[in-house]
């Protein structure tokens, strides 16, 4: 039954205005994601309406920058006429094409050639879907299905780590690092998933300089690896940089260790590319910055910049090999290359090129957004500042000489996350730490503005806390 409300085209293109409205019906209608939802009805959803640039405009006329790019996908930021024209020229064209039946068409034949111009290594095919979670899925199906045809079927367990984010389907949560996710339903995890410790220095690495914390976070990888036996072992999963998990910017030495490793002990190497793929790090792919070649990459939400949904599940020769000679192999999905996504990714990869914003976030808008976050690292309530590209982190503690964190009910994370609204900039708030993923075309003024607001929703934080400056 619904609230006996129904809209003329006016209204669903309504700008502002009528914030009670859609807040009565959201809450009558609509169960959304990753939210407590006995707390938002008792309170109010934001009513987001526009967006441009680095900007979106709310129902009730507040404007905030993006400081997180949506959920770190909208890279391009809003209302790029480029790839808007590119979707609608598309759907028009062929609204939808599938690809099971010998069938396939020009958008995702030019995407999949594209890609496999720009990836690293010999990453040459791709198995698209519409989602990161459904990309880490379609990779572990895979994976398991490559031992089975190779004739080694014990090599089952895959590792992931703590604090990862893989999605929220039943496989993709259970790579996932948080037992919260797991919780959530499902009887998760699901078996032969193992997770171990993250390069996280701040909490593993005291006493270490950065590179050689890098060599013993990369350790741990060949511990597990030998507990377990490699022949047991299928595959290592990974964000080259963990954005969900708090910014977690591994040191430059733990890559390449991890790849010695993973080749030492016949491990297949998966970057999940999903949130630094497409120039969040400074290059084109984490893998590319952090000098690593994967066998399998998971590209999403920057594929597109978020403007329809896509990811890809990125395939070197080694397994594509094993898998085209293996017969039929029963995945996919009714919107698997999707015209529309396709030829929106093709008009995003264009615009990102042509205007050398990939280039431009590596050589100036990364050091500027680093010397800015630094800055803040005198702060009182801050522990630890990271960074990596256009991502980064300020942790929050309650004691710096201890790095003694807040207890969780004060919720002093989700305070300075929501001073900083007020003052017009979405900044996120993983636990107690801040993050900034904004979208790749700010300007360094614009981060100016960012960082001054960052800064005075921390001190806001710090007097509601009674802490002193
Ligand atoms: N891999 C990574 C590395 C991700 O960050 C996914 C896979 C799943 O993608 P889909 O498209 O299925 O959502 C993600 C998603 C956050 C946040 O709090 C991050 C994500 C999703 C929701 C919130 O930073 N990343």
């Amino acid at each position: 039954m619904n609230c006996g409300t129904t809209f003329s085209v006016a209204e669903r293109g309504a700008r502002t205005g009528d914030t009670d409205k859609w807040q009565a019906l959201d809450r009558a209608h609509y169960l959304h994601p990753f939210t407590d939802h006995a707390a938002l009805r008792a309170g109010q959803a934001r009513v987001a309406v526009r967006g441009e640039g680095i900007h979106v405009w709310h129902s009730d006329g507040h404007r905030v920058i993006d400081g997180l790019s949506g959920l770190g996908c909208v890279n391009l930021g809003y209302g790029r006429p480029e790839l808007v024209k590119a979707a609608a020229a598309q759907m028009q064209e062929l609204s939808f094409c599938q690809s099971f039946f010998n069938t396939t068409h020009p958008m995702a034949v030019m995407l999949a050639a594209e890609l496999a111009r720009m990836l690293p290594g010999d990453i040459n095919q791709f198995f698209f879907q519409s989602s990161g979670s459904e990309a880490n899925e379609t990779a572990v199906r895979l994976i398991r299905k490559y031992w089975d045809l190779r004739g080694e079927p014990q090599k089952r367990i895959i590792i992931a780590r703590e604090r990862a984010y893989h999605g929220s389907t039943a496989m993709a949560a259970s790579l996932s690092g948080d037992p919260f996710m797991h919780q959530a339903g499902g009887d998760l995890p699901l078996p032969n998933i193992t997770h171990i410790k993250t390069p996280y220095a701040y909490k593993h690495g005291a006493g270490m300089s950065d590179g050689e914390f890098g060599i013993v976070a990369a350790g741990w990888l060949e511990e597990r690896i030998r507990d377990i036996g490699a022949d047991n072992v299928a595959a290592f999963f990974g964000e080259p940089a963990q954005s969900a998990g708090g910014a977690i910017c591994p040191p430059m030495t733990y890559w390449p260790e991890v790849e010695r490793i993973c080749r030492k002990y016949n491990v297949l190497l998966v970057a999940d590319e999903v949130v630094c793929g497409f120039g969040r790090t400074g290059a084109w792919f984490g893998a590319d910055h952090y000098g690593f070649t994967p066998d399998m990459m998971l590209l999403g939400k920057g594929l597109t910049s978020g403007y329809l949904p896509l990811s890809a599940c990125a395939v070197s020769d080694r397994i594509s090999e094993v898998l085209v000679a293996g017969g039929e192999w029963a995945h996919g999905f009714t919107y698997s290359g999707h015209p529309a996504c396709c030829a929106t990714a093709l008009a995003n990869i264009r615009v990102l090129r042509d205007e050398g914003i990939v280039g431009n976030v590596g050589t100036r808008l990364a050091p500027y957004f680093a010397e800015k976050i630094a800055s803040l690292a005198d702060h009182p309530l801050i522990g630890d500042v990271r960074s990596v590209g256009l991502m980064g982190g300020l942790e929050i503690v309650k004691n710096k000489a201890a790095r003694e964190p807040y207890p969780r009910e004060t919720y002093i994370g989700r305070h300075c996350s929501a001073e900083a609204w007020r003052r017009g900039l979405a900044f996120r708030a993983n636990g107690d730490t801040m993050t900034l993923m904004p979208p790749l075309i700010i300007s360094e003024a614009e981060l100016d503005t960012v960082f001054s607001i960052a800064r005075d929703s921390l001190d806001a934080t710090a007097r509601h806390f009674g802490v002193p400056a």
